[in-house]
């Protein structure tokens, strides 16, 4: 039997870009959230804001275990950020692409985050539905990404969709792996994408083992 592994994963961005609704709709447990109503300029977003943190789980198979912590989007509360990135295994950084006005924000998460750790992160476009939304080698460019040996992965999501949220986590999972591989001066033996459909059985929140045989991290 092989070891359980868990990864933990901070799921960062601005006010409203999407993370609690990301852990909401992909958490196989009932989430812990610290929502109060908002009363700043988030308000002109929505009406509730998390102040501490969201936290889910994903049991993707018996051995691995997604932990997934919500930041606070306000950067008031950025101790937060601090205490949930120093813990985790990689990131990633939800960007709202209909809202360029919130680059220089995201900018500053980024930055902040670079600060305190090294770890694998992709960003995750939401609201692509949006008619104002920029496409993706905009927001890269916008997010100062000139250099493409540089630029993280980019996906595209909708926080509301579980389906979107496995792909992008899928994403992330494969960059972590790829990620580790490098560290250890190993070559990555299948860089291939995969852009199949997944199946997602929405009864049992979960998801088919065989569907992230790729990521690397199923080893049998
Ligand atoms: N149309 C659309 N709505 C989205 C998308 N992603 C998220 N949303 C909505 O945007 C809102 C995001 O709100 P939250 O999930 O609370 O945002 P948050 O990032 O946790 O915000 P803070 O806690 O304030 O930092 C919700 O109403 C979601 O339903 C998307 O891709 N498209
Ligand atoms: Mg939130």
């Amino acid at each position: 039997m092989s070891q359980m592994q868990l990864k933990k994963i901070v799921i960062a961005g601005t006010p409203g870009a999407g993370k609690t609704t990301f852990i909401r709709s992909i958490s196989q447990i009932k989430t812990v959230s610290t929502e109060r109503r908002a009363t700043d300029k988030t308000s002109l977003l929505k009406s509730h804001t998390t102040v501490g943190m969201d936290f889910g789980k994903m049991k993707i198979y018996d051995d691995l275990v997604l932990h997934l912590y919500g930041t606070p989007g306000q950067s008031r509360f950025n101790f937060m950020w601090e205490v949930l990135i120093t813990k985790a295994d990689a990131y990633m950084l939800l960007v709202a692409a209909n809202r360029p006005q919130e680059f220089q924000e995201v900018r500053q998460i980024m930055n902040f985050m670079n600060r305190l750790v090294t770890i694998p992160m992709i960003v995750g476009l939401t609201h692509i539905d949006s008619e104002n939304a920029l496409s993706p080698s905009r927001v890269a460019t916008e997010l100062g990404f000139d250099d493409p040996r540089k630029k993280p992965p980019f996906v595209t999501l909708n926080a509301t969709s579980p389906q979107s949220i496995k792909k992008a986590l899928i994403a992330l999972l494969k960059h972590l792996k790829a990620q580790q591989i490098q560290n250890q001066s190993l070559q990555l033996a299948d860089g291939r994408q995969n852009n199949k459909m997944i199946h997602y059985d929405r009864a049992q929140k979960r998801f088919r083992k065989s569907d992230f045989l790729k990521t690397g991290f199923c080893l049998h």
